[in-house]
This record gives C-alpha cells, structure tokens and sequence, in this order.
C-alpha cells in the first residue's frame, strides 16, 4: 500500500541575505496565509549568535517571491524576548490575522528552555500590533488558536512538552487576560487537555502542531512535527473531530516529510523539517517548513490523497 508524502515542488525558497545583518545567518520556520493568488509569509530570521526577529515576504501560487521586506517586522522589544522572536504561525480570525510566536529570553540557552507566547495583530502585513504574552507562564511553544470559534469559543493549541493541549477561552479578551487561576488550573489537570500525544517512533522524542489546523470537509486537519531519540524532526499529519477537536479521528503511522536534501540535513541545527504553513490551492496542500533552521523550503500534494491515507488510519 503506498503511502502518502509530500513532494517538493521546489528548492530552496528563502535563504538568508548577506546585506541585511539581521537576516544574515538563517531564514526559516515560515507561516503562510494566503490572500487571492498570493501568499503571506512571516519567517524567523536570525542574526549572530542565534538573535530571531520576524521578516516577511509575499510569494506567488508556485512559490516563487514577489516581495520581500528589507527590514523585520516584528522586532525584540520585550524582556521575554531578548534573545528572540521566534516561528511565526498565522492565522486568519474573524476579520483580522493575528500572529503567535514564541519569545525566547536566551536562558537556557542549550535548551532553548524559556520560551513564551506572544500574539501580534495585522490587518495588512505592514504594521503589527503586538498585544499581549499569552498563555501558561512556563515553557510553552508552537502555539495558536483554530481559524474559527468552537461551540462559541476560542480553542487554543499549545505544547507542553513533550505533547500537543488544548485550551478554551470565552472570546479573545478572556483568552488575553484569563482570570488568576486559569493556568494553573489547565497545568493541574495538563493530562486531561492533552490531545494528542507521541505515538510513534519517528515522534518519540515529543511532537508540537506546525500550522495552525484547517478546516477540510472531514474535519480539522493538524500538520505536526515530530522528533524521535535522535533528534531528527519530520512532519506528521492527523485529523481532529470538527466540534471536538479533542477527539482524533485518524493519525498518519508514518510522516509526511522528512529530511533528505542537502539543506535540510545541514544548517544551523541538523536533521530537521519544521511545517509552519499550510496555504490550499484547490486540491495542492502546500507545506511551507525550515529546513535545518537555515532555509525555507515548499513541498505539497493532493489534499484528497492525504485525506484518502488519513481514512485508512482512522482511530
Ligand atoms: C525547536 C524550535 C524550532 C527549531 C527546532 C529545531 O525547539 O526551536 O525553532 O526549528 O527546535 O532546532
């Protein structure tokens, strides 16, 4: 039985730029959102000795770059943030598109161990407005909300690690400032809003959603990444119950994507495919990922054959 994979529909689609010393090290980890027949992407850029900010270029359908910014668009300001902002997922909501990265301190700096959230609005891609840190006070990444409220809330995905929570909010107010004990509460009882856990080999090691889900006839469909005992990430591919995304209704065995080209074996950080974007043109499920925390890369497939292989491994 064939399995399903990603190709790679091009090389390399960012690399850093030499000119511009805040992207000079590495360009990688990108969210997408498209807009009409062109794609927004907000990329980790990063600077000497590991220091991220946020840039952002436009590309086409096929992936080819119309436009990119010669400056960042989300900058280190705040103290959680000294060392960097970092991995950028997007994601449109009601009629804005807000922004989750992670904000990272520089402590524990082999670990990369103090990481937090922040969210950023955009209406446009040109100015942001970054509202607020969000979510647990503690060590906490690859975070975001659904693109939909459900049941009349906001469902927030976040990684504890090593596996993947959810959490409900009220509306976007009660999600930025939830009352005192929200968190500490969600910590308690972190087992009973885990949703997905590691399962298999490749995602040993722990797994954290990549782009946000999205939302296809049989449900929401997750793109996660995984990391096994040796390090290697891949991509990794589930589908979650539309009204409950609790429940997951099937989960690929097997990854998606997995390092094999030269610049996704060899970067700054080795072995690692990290999806962050997802942008659907008809039936084509384009991934956008880092390739070994040094380049952005682009590989897709047929939607209906993902959901096809995701129907066979229904749980
Ligand atoms: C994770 C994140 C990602 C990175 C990956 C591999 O913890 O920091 O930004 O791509 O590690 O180094």
């Amino acid at each position: 039985m064939s399995e399903f994979r990603l190709k790679r529909i091009s090389e390399i689609i960012l690399a850093p730029i030499d000119a511009h010393p805040w992207e000079s090290r590495a360009v990688f980890n990108p969210g997408t959102v498209r807009e009409g027949d062109s794609v927004h992407l907000l990329y980790r850029a990063v600077e000497g000795e590991n220091f991220s900010s946020i840039g952002y270029a436009r590309l086409d359908a096929g992936g080819q770059v119309l436009e990119r910014f010669s400056e960042p668009v989300i900058k280190r300001e705040w103290e959680i943030e000294k060392q960097g902002c970092e991995d950028p997922r997007i994601v449109p909501f009601e009629n804005n598109y807000y922004i989750f990265y992670t904000a990272y301190d520089g402590a524990n700096p082999a670990k990369g161990e103090n990481a937090r959230i922040v969210i950023v609005e955009t209406t446009d891609f040109k100015s942001y407005h970054k509202i607020a840190r969000v979510g647990p006070d503690t060590q906490d990444k690859d975070a975001m909300i659904f693109p939909e409220k459900i049941d009349g809330k906001i469902a927030f995905l976040h990684r504890i690690a090593p596996n993947i929570q959810l959490a409900y909010f009220d509306d976007l107010e009660h999600f930025i400032r939830p009352e005192n004990n929200y968190w500490k509460n969600h910590l308690q009882n972190i087992g009973k809003h885990t949703i997905l856990r590691r399962e298999y080999k490749w995602e040993a090691a722990k797994i954290g959603a990549g782009p946000p889900p999205v939302r296809i006839d049989p449900g929401w469909l997750l793109i996660y990444h995984g990391v096994d005992a040796r390090q290697i990430y891949r991509a990794g591919a589930a589908l979650l119950d539309y009204k409950n995304p609790a429940k997951v209704i099937a989960r690929l065995p097997y990854p998606i994507l997995e390092p094999e080209r030269g610049y996704e074996k060899v970067g700054d950080v080795n072995m690692v495919v990290f999806p962050e974007g997802l942008t659907l043109f008809e039936d084509e499920l384009q991934i956008y990922y880092g390739g070994a925390d040094s380049v952005v890369g682009l590989a897709a497939g047929k939607l209906t054959h993902l959901i096809d292989a995701l129907w066979k491994n229904r749980q």
